[in-house]
């Protein structure tokens, strides 16, 4: 990614020339405030640094997908030839994926391609279900090849991902409420999320951070938010709102995972009227710990989850598991401790790329 640091007198005068200098898609990726030195202290205000840089090109989205159907005919190739000799030159692995696919073909009615992924990690409590809607999606057309039926699939996710997002959309601008365990990253996400819609969006916006069962001690957020020039406020007053067009996000503590906790949020949760509540998870953590934490936030109306340490994962299989488990779309991505770096919208597309490029490594 290419940079540039971008000094200015406020954040309004550093947003205008990062956007002259870097373009629309300028992705900031420092904020700080500098103070003046020396005797210059004595007359000057501190001044604000922006680091700003331009994403690189993203990698087509069928390259995942080139890259499998390479694989797949090299080893549809080695296994022709193993036949044929008797011997095989093949991975003990491989060689087992392919004879499980084929072998047990005449007693189970799964798609080839589903048995892959469920060797790739999906729960087999999915795969019933993601094979007869791959069937569905076909009509009479059957796939001519493996490759085929994979590109169906990832259709098939795609297009379950959307039907999730589209049963909890809200409508307007609903109040943003970022909740889940303790310490997941929630305020974290939040100051990047605001930062983006702040910065780059020129979004008016203003933070609630709100105490729960018990004190939101997040003091970085107000300080953030004073950076932002976005106004923190501590309690939740229902009279005095701020204009429409303000983008509203609150967060809160994190709670335990019982139900009590839970009920007692969804309590507090209902106070803000119409809101987008985004479940915040830790994407590095165990796949059954993060379909338990899912399940039980799922007492919560909830709108998505944001999967937080991006960084320290790549096991995009376990994501996929939650979400189909979950039923819910993943919101965002975020990844690494600076702020604003690394927080994406996530897109279905990539992440099934990602989930396939991963074990094809
Ligand atoms: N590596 C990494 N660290 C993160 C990420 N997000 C947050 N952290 C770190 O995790 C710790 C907790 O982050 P917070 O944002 O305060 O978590 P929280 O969910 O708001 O915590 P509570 O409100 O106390 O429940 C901090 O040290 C963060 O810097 C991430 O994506 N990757
Ligand atoms: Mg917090």
């Amino acid at each position: 990614m290419n940079t540039v640091k971008i000094i200015a007198d406020t954040a309004q005068e550093a947003l205008e020339k990062v956007q002259a200098e870097v373009g629309p898609d300028a992705v900031i990726l420092n904020v700080r405030k500098l103070p003046a030195d020396g005797v210059k202290r004595l007359w000057s205000q501190s001044q604000v640094e922006v680091l700003a840089g331009t994403p690189e090109s993203t990698k087509s989205q069928k390259e995942a997908l080139r890259r499998l159907a390479d694989k797949v005919q090299q080893l549809e190739g080695e296994l022709h030839d193993r036949e044929i000799k008797g011997s095989s030159s093949l991975p003990s692995n491989v060689e087992e994926m392919i004879r499980t696919v084929r072998v047990n073909d005449a007693d189970f009615s799964l798609l080839p391609s589903v048995k892959i992924l469920l060797d790739m990690g999906l729960l087999p409590e999915h795969a019933c279900e993601i094979s007869d809607q791959a069937n569905q999606h076909l009509g009479s057309t059957r796939p001519r090849n493996l490759v085929e039926e994979m590109e169906l699939l990832r259709e098939v996710f795609v297009s379950r991902w959307h039907q999730f997002s589209l049963r909890v959309e809200k409508p307007g601008t609903p109040v943003r409420v970022l909740v889940g365990p303790l310490g997941t990253g929630k305020t974290t996400a939040l100051c990047k999320w605001v930062t983006q819609e702040t910065f780059l969006r020129q979004h008016p916006s203003r933070i609630w951070r709100l105490d729960g069962s018990h004190s939101n001690t997040a003091e970085f957020l107000s300080l953030h938010g004073e950076l932002m020039q976005v106004p923190v406020e501590r309690v939740w007053v229902e009279t005095i709102q701020p204009p429409d067009d303000t983008l509203k996000f609150v967060d809160l503590p994190g709670v335990l995972e019982d139900v009590e906790a839970i009920d007692e949020l969804a309590m507090q949760i209902s106070s803000f009227g119409e809101s987008e509540v985004h479940l915040v998870l830790n994407g590095s953590y165990e796949q059954e710990l993060l379909l338990r934490q899912a399940r039980i936030f799922g007492r919560l109306p909830l709108a998505g989850i944001i999967i937080t340490h991006t960084d320290e994962t790549e096991d995009w299989g376990k994501i996929w598991n939650v979400v189909l488990s979950a039923e819910l779309p993943v919101t965002f991505l975020s990844g690494g401790q600076d702020i604003p770096g690394g927080f994406q919208t996530a897109m279905p597309e990539q992440l099934f790329d990602n989930w396939v490029s991963a074990a094809m490594r």
